[in-house]
């Protein structure tokens, strides 16, 4: 067996590992159920090898999702998670009767995870694939565009920093240690009593502390998420007391992309988009631009209470490139902006430039490589004919699963692997790499 054979046999153990009869867990014991973004990645490896276990994967996403079209990050299996209890999703109307989920969304890859399906389908079964999801697919982004960009501008709100897939990055860093942490949680942190509460964390039996969001931040989000729930996840609600509203660069970019699969589908099926929505999708790529800083020269997420750019630089700057929507000028600068040695380390690119106050090698979206985020990265310069250095990055990714296998990040300085093993979006990105070279 060659190299890239056994790597492969590797991966496909790893999604077996975690397989949960038809979903799939990102990993054992550290998350136990199944995640929205998680599958869609899950999805795109499975269906070089199992076509059928990659529909079967999507079939189960749809089981969350709500009667008011949102599809929820986590759909809750049977063993225990850290903060289980805090959704109670029960309590809205919405929420499926079957199965227990969260009360927030995630970055919306599932057009892309849906399209990808559905491209090594034959003919028919494809039609058929389509016409089934399409309406569920539809109820998504009617739900985001109607629920989640109240001025009507093309830009989506998120309410939570689990909802932008990049929990502790530091725009969202910033907005909840300025606006968010309650009185009583910053008193934790000037008491030093971090330390006490951690031995109460249930993550970080799994994982060391400093590979994860810090204690500090991981209540406030907990917080966040009860402030959520006493509103019964109604955003109408929540928008007049929420502290924290960000328009995230990273999600808006991935539903600038989903925006034109979901449109392709309506196209193949003749179908017509609703009269709204399609206003909506056609803002959005000139919203982007909003969200563009001309004295930084580079994107951020904004603040929707302030309008502000929140200028903390992340790898989200180069997301517009997989919205495939920005000018070839601007693509060209991003490339650019990607090749300086604070994104482009030894292990690119990293999720936090190494210049920044917040960057720390192994801790979380504050630093580390990240197999998902290199491929919507990859995707964007292939888009923009950069092959080869997409290519690069394909390469640097194995290279870092061959040596140390399916963590769940890595250092981006020397490689050396952080986070939970095995962990199944590695895998996954890991097998639709080794397709691509
Ligand atoms: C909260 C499952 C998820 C990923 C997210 C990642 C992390 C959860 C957590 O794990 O989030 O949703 O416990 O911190 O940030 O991107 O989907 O792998």
């Amino acid at each position: 067996m060659d190299g890239q054979q056994k790597l492969f046999e590797a991966c496909k153990a790893v999604l077996k590992q975690n397989d949960q009869g038809g979903w799939t867990r990102p990993a054992p014991n550290l998350y136990p159920h199944q995640w929205l973004w998680d599958s869609c990645f899950i999805a795109i490896g499975l269906r070089h090898y199992n076509l059928r276990r990659a529909q079967k994967e999507l079939e189960n996403l749809f089981r969350g999702q709500w009667k008011n079209g949102m599809l929820p990050n986590i759909i809750y299996g049977k063993d225990r998670y850290y903060g289980d209890n805090i959704w109670d999703s029960k309590r809205s109307a919405d929420a499926p009767h079957q199965v227990q989920t969260s009360g927030i969304t995630q970055p919306p890859l599932v057009a892309e995870a849906l399209t990808k399906v559905a491209d090594l389908l034959p003919k028919r079964e494809r039609r058929a694939w389509l016409k089934r999801y399409y309406p569920k697919l539809l109820a998504y982004h009617e739900w985001l565009y109607r629920e989640r960009d109240p001025h009507g501008e093309g830009l989506v709100l998120l309410v939570h920093p689990w909802e932008s897939g990049l929990d502790n990055s530091p725009p969202w860093i910033r907005e909840i240690r300025q606006n968010q942490t309650p009185f009583w949680i910053q008193l934790i942190h000037l008491l030093k009593l971090d330390t006490l509460v951690e031995l109460i964390r249930q993550d970080t039996r799994y994982v060391a502390a400093t590979e994860r969001t810090s204690t500090v931040e991981q209540l406030t989000l907990l917080s966040i998420a009860r402030r959520l729930r006493r509103k019964r996840y109604n955003t109408k609600k929540i928008l007049p007391h929420a502290h924290v509203l960000i328009e995230d660069l990273a999600f808006n970019s991935i539903l600038v992309r989903a925006n034109q699969q979901l449109a392709a589908i309506a196209q193949e099926l003749n179908e017509t988009l609703p009269g709204w929505l399609w206003e909506r999708i056609k803002k959005a790529p000139h919203a982007l631009e909003l969200l563009w800083s001309e004295t930084e020269q580079q994107y951020f997420s904004r603040s929707f209470t302030t309008f502000e750019l929140i200028t903390e630089p992340s790898l989200a700057t180069f997301l517009p490139l997989y919205s495939g929507t920005i000018s070839k000028h601007r693509a060209a600068h991003l490339v650019e902006l990607l090749g300086s040695r604070g994104y482009y380390t030894q292990f690119p690119v990293a999720s936090v430039p190494t210049t920044s106050r917040y960057f720390q090698p192994h801790r979380y979206w504050q630093g580390p490589t990240w197999l998902n985020t290199n491929w919507l990265i990859s995707e964007g310069l292939e888009r923009y004919g950069f092959h080869q250095k997409a290519q690069q990055l394909r390469q640097t990714s194995l290279e870092l699963v061959g040596r140390h296998g399916c963590y769940e990040y890595f250092s981006p300085l020397d490689g050396s692997p952080a986070g939970i093993k095995p962990f199944s979006w590695t895998a996954a990105v890991a097998i639709d790499f080794l397709h691509q070279t």
